[in-house]
């Protein structure tokens, strides 16, 4: 049995997910593209921004701008409070146990890249394994492929099925007693489907195994508890949540957090250097070396309060409908095959038309003002399991509404005049 984690946070009583209000808040949403309204439907690749984020942005660099850490100026002051009440607010957000596990990076590709590049070459020797799943997009392979190279350890891959389902007791089987690293997607972005991971964490788990998990397309859409999850690392994106790019998390647990050797050196990672021995700073500082991304780090901060409201109005609930209207509408053209139809799915509809190549379905689309991505989607090992070239994918965000998606399939019928 699959057992899935795809609970929604308790709803505040009396309200109501409002997606025509949510639009107001979004700028960019009453500009027009080729004379046409935006219909944006490529939220997996980087979603909108909400005002509250653009202000806090303008706001930083008008009021605080200074460096984080350093200074005993007013200025200073504040930009380390804000700076610090933004990472406060990302632990409340994934449940992590403290302060000392959110760890700031530029996003999922150098979180994953972080943990390769410390706890990977620490406990990954020659002849270990570390295991993906063949629904990894390429942040969650290559990382994996040049720690393998480099220490002549196994990278294995657990298969899909046709549906997009990942295969657990093919899985399970993979997982051994050389096996040193489990990294997963949640949630995948070619596909949408996602991950049972409680209950692979608890099959790796019971081997003493450790789980990384890409969380970029999961955090958007579920609710994520790192706790309840138990997993060992899970890194996300802002950007992809409404905030700004450039930042991003990793959560580790501190436990294997403080056994991991430093990331980057420099400024700020350090306790005190000298020419003979450099001793490090504290969790999470000790994996920030440098200037850190200030002003987005705080902007991130608001973007998460912002959708922590709108989960509290039932988001969650309106996407899944949302999601099952567009399945229906796209999977009803002619020529279309829907691909990814695993049972539980979040955020995206990939598909091709038997008469268009996908680049020319984007193509066509955009014409009606409506963004979609095309393409392998960074997600290669996918398209040849499926063997396609490539697929058509729309993807949502919390201001999409069915109008958008009647949108898509009327410019999905002029693909269909053209090429069919
Ligand atoms: N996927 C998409 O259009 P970064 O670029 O570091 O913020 O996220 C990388 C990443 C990692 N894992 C998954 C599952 C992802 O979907 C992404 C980004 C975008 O699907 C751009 S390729």
């Amino acid at each position: 049995m699959t057992v899935i984690t795809k609970e929604a946070p308790p709803r505040v009583e009396g309200r109501t997910f409002d997606p025509e209000t949510i639009r107001s808040d979004f700028p960019i949403l009453s500009r027009e593209v080729h004379g046409k309204p935006l219909v944006y439907l490529d939220n997996a690749a980087t979603s909108q921004k909400p005002a509250v984020v653009i202000e806090a942005l303008e706001n930083y660099y008008r009021e605080l701008n200074s460096n984080v850490h350093r200074g005993v100026h007013l200025l200073s002051q504040k930009a380390t409070d804000a700076y610090e009440g933004a990472r406060e607010t990302l632990r409340a957000f994934i449940n992590a146990r403290s302060l000392a596990e959110v760890i700031y990076v530029r996003g999922t590709t150098e979180a994953i890249n972080l943990v390769a590049s410390t706890y990977g070459r620490r406990n990954v020797g020659e002849g270990d394994e570390v295991v993906i799943t063949a629904m990894e997009h390429h942040s969650n392979i290559v990382p994996w492929q040049l720690l393998c190279e480099d220490k002549g350890a196994r990278l294995r891959v657990a298969p899909m099925d046709d549906t997009g389902t990942l295969q657990l007791p093919e899985l399970e089987k993979l997982l051994g007693p050389r096996t040193r690293l489990l990294s997963l997607g949640h949630v995948s972005n070619a596909l949408g489907t996602i991950n049972p991971l409680r209950q692979i964490i608890d099959m790796a788990h019971d081997r003493n195994i450790p789980v990384m998990v890409d969380g970029a397309q999961a955090v958007p859409h579920l609710a994520v508890d790192v706790q309840a999850l138990d997993c060992d690392f899970y890194a996300f994106s802002s950007h992809k949540l409404y905030g700004p790019t450039g930042i991003g998390v990793l959560y580790g647990k501190e436990a294997l957090l403080k056994e991991m050797p430093p990331y980057q050196g420099g400024g700020d990672m350090i306790l005190s250097v000298s020419f003979e021995k450099t001793t490090y700073n504290a969790l999470p500082y000790r994996f920030e070396a440098g200037t850190p991304n200030i002003a987005d780090a705080i902007a991130f901060g608001k973007a998460v309060e912002y959708f922590q409201e709108q989960m509290a109005s039932g988001l969650l609930e309106y996407e899944e409908q949302l999601l099952d209207y567009a399945t229906e509408q796209v999977g009803a053209l002619p020529g279309v095959r829907i691909i990814g139809t695993a049972c539980e799915k979040v955020g995206v509809v990939s598909f091709v038309l038997d008469c268009a190549h996908p680049h020319d379905i984007g193509t066509i689309v955009d014409q009606e003002g409506v963004a979609i991505r095309t393409g392998h989607h960074c997600a290669q090992p996918v398209m040849e399991r499926f063997q396609i070239p490539a697929t058509a994918r729309a993807s949502f965000g919390m201001y999409n509404t069915r109008a958008d998606v009647d949108a898509l399939v009327r410019s999905l019928h002029k693909v269909i005049e053209v090429f069919g």
